[in-house]
């Protein structure tokens, strides 16, 4: 089996409309091992490292604004697959075209309020939770029930 680590965030909106919970349940419920979990507000620095991708696009400053806005839950979570497989759970970009049974499929409406962000590749992963992330906040640890989740 072959581990790999996703840097996944809770946004401002989600956590203003009290969806953390909800949120922690569905990546809890589908296996993934949580190993690192801290709420912050975003400095404008960090949020302008962590989409520097989007640097140049018109929406830009409006997503800095919106992420520096309030509280974000950021989180590690580990296992098989789990940078593809949480995309999956996340659902499209555009929560009208996300699909229901996904997070922004079930719970989002409007692309700058989409609740929730994952890391889209193990480059970007990566590079996230280093940004997010002191190693010493980064546990390791063995569920105890993976016997059941996974094979040796
Ligand atoms: P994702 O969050 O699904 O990885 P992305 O990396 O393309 O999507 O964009 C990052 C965030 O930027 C996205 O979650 C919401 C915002 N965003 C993207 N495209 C946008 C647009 N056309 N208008 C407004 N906000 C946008
Ligand atoms: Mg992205």
């Amino acid at each position: 089996m072959t581990s790999e680590r996703t840097f996944i965030a809770i946004k401002p909106d989600g956590v203003q409309r009290s969806l953390v919970g909800e949120i922690l349940r569905r990546f809890e419920r589908k296996g993934f091992k949580l190993v690192a979990l801290k709420q912050l507000i975003p400095n404008k620095n960090l949020a302008e490292n962590h989409y520097g991708v989007h640097r140049d696009r018109p929406f830009f400053s409006g997503l800095v604004d919106f992420i520096t806005s309030g509280p974000v839950v950021a989180m590690v979570w580990e296992g098989e697959g789990v940078i593809s497989s949480s995309r999956k759970l996340i659902g499209g970009t555009k929560p009208l075209e996300a699909e229901p049974g996904t997070i922004r499929g079930d719970f989002a409406i409007n692309i700058g309020r989409n609740v929730i962000h994952g890391s889209d590749s193990p480059e970007t992963a990566q590079f996230e939770i280093g940004l997010w992330f002191d190693a010493s906040e980064i546990n390791e640890w063995k569920q105890a029930d993976q016997i059941w989740r996974v094979e040796d």
